[in-house]
């Protein structure tokens, strides 16, 4: 792909981040449909989950026919869920949807585009609180226009560690999340603290903008963490399996950190766990 196409893609990921975010904002203290997906009262999908996919993926499919596309929504209504070395959109349209429900302010529009498997583009919006999170391969991070990067903390006893409940409840994920975040906030070598923001793509902006240190969570999908993956690089962090080794966005599991050190340190007090890959 040519650099004239590349910023075509990157100038149209933004601008329908930006619509998807005036459409959650627009909905945002209204009153919602709200339904469940996979059999649990924990995993939240609403209309406007719905619209602003179907937006994003409309616009997408008529401005690059012979691109790709994973779409939250439309694998759950049954689209294949597959990367190949095409180029490929992963879109999340509400990242976050729980926190849309009850209108917790960190909800966000994700794009991302892979070529060969590899994120090129990530675009993350978090549109309650109007931030535009970009990220092109090569041409670092930025949030609202201004450069980015991940904190300089190497010591898990001085971070704070973002760790997420997840939206499914299957017992042996989580006890994983139970002893992953006990082990992650208890001597005997504690982190500062532990969060939990409800939104993975939002989770990486906070990591790459240096706002938080690291994250960790198992259960996310591909379209949670392509924009962010490429982000938090970007910015100058590293992103991985929790057990080492290069990330595979397929995989549903994701360490992120500020540095190579601290991720080390989180990756040895994990548990791990084997999902169905995406
Ligand atoms: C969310 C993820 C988050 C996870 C939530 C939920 P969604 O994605 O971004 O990391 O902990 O349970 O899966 O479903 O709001 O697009």
């Amino acid at each position: 792909m040519d650099e004239k196409e590349m910023q075509r893609c990157f100038e149209s990921a933004v601008e329908l981040a930006k619509k998807g975010g005036e459409l959650i904002r627009a909905a945002f203290d209204k009153p919602k449909r709200v339904d469940c997906k996979g059999g649990y009262s924990t995993d939240l999908v609403t209309e406007t989950d719905e619209e602003v996919e179907k937006m994003i993926l409309m616009t997408l499919r008529e401005r690059f026919p012979t691109h790709a596309f994973i779409g939250e929504e439309s694998v759950a209504a049954g689209e294949p869920c597959t990367l190949t070395d095409d180029p490929t959109w992963l879109i999340d349209p509400v990242d976050g949807t729980t926190n849309f429900v009850h209108r917790f302010p960190f909800v966000a529009v994700s794009i991302g585009l892979f070529i060969k498997k590899e994120p090129v583009i990530g675009i993350v919006y978090n549109a309650p609180q109007d931030l535009m999170y970009t990220a092109r391969k090569g041409m670092g991070a930025q949030c609202n226009g201004r450069e980015i990067h991940v904190s300089e903390q190497t010591e898990l006893c001085q971070a704070l560690v973002i760790c997420e409940v997840g939206g499914t409840r299957e017992p042996e994920r989580m006890e994983v999340v139970r002893d992953n975040s006990y082990a992650i906030a208890m001597p005997p070598d504690p982190a500062h603290s532990v969060r939990a923001v409800g939104s993975a793509a939002i989770n990486m902006c906070l990591v790459a903008s240096g706002c938080a240190d690291a994250y960790q969570e198992y259960g996310i999908h591909c379209w949670d963490i392509a924009a962010g993956s490429l982000i938090v690089t970007e910015a100058g962090g590293v992103v991985m399996d929790p057990k080492g080794g290069s990330i595979d966005v397929m995989r549903r599991k994701l360490l992120c950190a500020s540095s190579p050190q601290l991720a080390q340190q989180i990756s040895s007090c994990l548990k791990d766990i084997d999902l169905p890959h995406d």
